[in-house]
């Protein structure tokens, strides 16, 4: 993809953003989330839906010109081409998701992916929730695109927290879902628990749907008929805690249900920003008791960033961003206190 530079997520022009009401704030912390539409103007998120229209582009362009592809489906819009490269070949389909989503090859991670996840109008609302203006976002960040019609895209039923390392089991991490098409019943929104999130982390176990982590039906902290169903138009944002138990249904309709699943916490929650993996794995070395005394993240296998601080020099700019991902992903840090959820057949995917 074409090296760019991102646009300023704060035009000069711009009101102050607002934070959530003080109801708004009351119902997260009572329900376990909260949905909140008109966050995002579409305008807003228009340049991250057109440079994944651009990257499937590239890539169906790719397979082209390798022979594998003959229809681009060049006519159709962002909404509904990947499903229709997808219906005509599985492995092209499944070929320019990996290129989207690839966790070990760096994700998506275009400046306007990265102009949303600093985007000063979700940071004031995400800032309400967490209470402090010192905000790290946390790279375990996602694009979803959920196809019509496959199975591929549901998620079973978990705790964001089960893919979190225990020390962080009683901190908050807000996960902020961000559909870029209105997310609908239909098209396989999220199923939320609500009032359950004060319990603990309930046990997951591996290999559910496409490698996701599961929490069986017995072990959920409520019956899931009590689920309610958290459709939230394009622009909104579905807000909720990494304890909140949530899963996600078939997409029925014609076209892509897109979304991005973005993660915030705390400075003082445990984070990586101050150390790349060699020095996290360098002081582990020296003394064994660090790994356990340290502030070394809450997912340590993925860099986390400052997107808000008092301190201006602490904020990550898009080259930092781009090279502390880049750096994770090839260095492995040694601190990988897994959670030893009880195993099935198949191993658990990464978030
Ligand atoms: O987008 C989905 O279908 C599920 C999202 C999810 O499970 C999450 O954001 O943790």
């Amino acid at each position: 993809m074409k090296a760019k530079t991102p646009k300023s997520p704060q035009p000069k022009s711009a009101s102050k953003p607002k934070p959530l009401t003080a109801e708004q704030v009351r119902f997260f912390h009572e329900e376990g989330y909260v949905i909140v539409p008109n966050v995002f103007a579409p305008a807003d998120l228009e340049p991250l839906r057109r440079e994944l229209e651009a990257a499937i582009d590239e890539k169906a362009l790719e397979l082209k010109a390798e022979g594998k592809l003959t229809h681009l489906h060049a006519e159709l819009d962002f909404d509904h081409r990947l499903a229709a490269l997808y219906r005509d070949s599985k492995e092209n389909g499944e070929a320019i998701m990996r290129r989207l989503e690839g966790l070990r090859s760096g994700g998506f991670r275009a400046p306007e992916m990265f102009d949303v996840i600093v985007h000063p109008k979700l940071l004031a609302k995400v800032s309400s929730l967490l209470g402090t203006q010192e905000v790290v976002a946390s790279s375990v960040y996602r694009l979803r695109p959920k196809l019509p019609n496959i199975g591929r895209g549901v998620v079973p039923w978990h705790q964001d927290s089960g893919y979190f390392v225990a020390a962080c089991d009683e901190e908050l991490i807000i996960t902020c879902w961000v559909p870029l098409v209105d997310a609908t019943a239909e098209n396989g929104c999220m199923q939320i628990l609500p009032r359950t999130h004060r319990g603990p982390v309930v046990e997951h176990h591996t290999g559910g749907n496409q490698g996701f982590l599961v929490i069986q039906d017995e072990n959920l902290p409520a019956d899931p008929r009590q689920a309610i169903t958290a459709a939230c138009p394009r622009g909104g944002v579905v807000f909720m805690t990494n304890r909140t138990p949530h899963c996600s249904t078939p997409n029925y309709s014609d076209h892509v249900r897109w979304s991005i699943d973005l993660r915030y916490q705390s400075a003082e929650v445990p984070n990586n920003v101050a150390a790349m993996p060699k020095k996290i794995d360098a002081i582990g070395k020296a003394d064994p008791a660090f790994y356990a005394k340290a502030n070394v993240a809450c997912y340590p296998p993925e860099a986390d960033f400052v997107v808000q601080s008092r301190d201006s020099k602490a904020v990550a700019a898009y080259p930092d961003y781009v090279r502390r991902r880049e750096t994770y992903e090839h260095i492995k840090t040694g601190y990988a206190p897994g959670r030893h959820w009880p195993n099935s057949a198949k191993p658990p995917a990464e978030k």
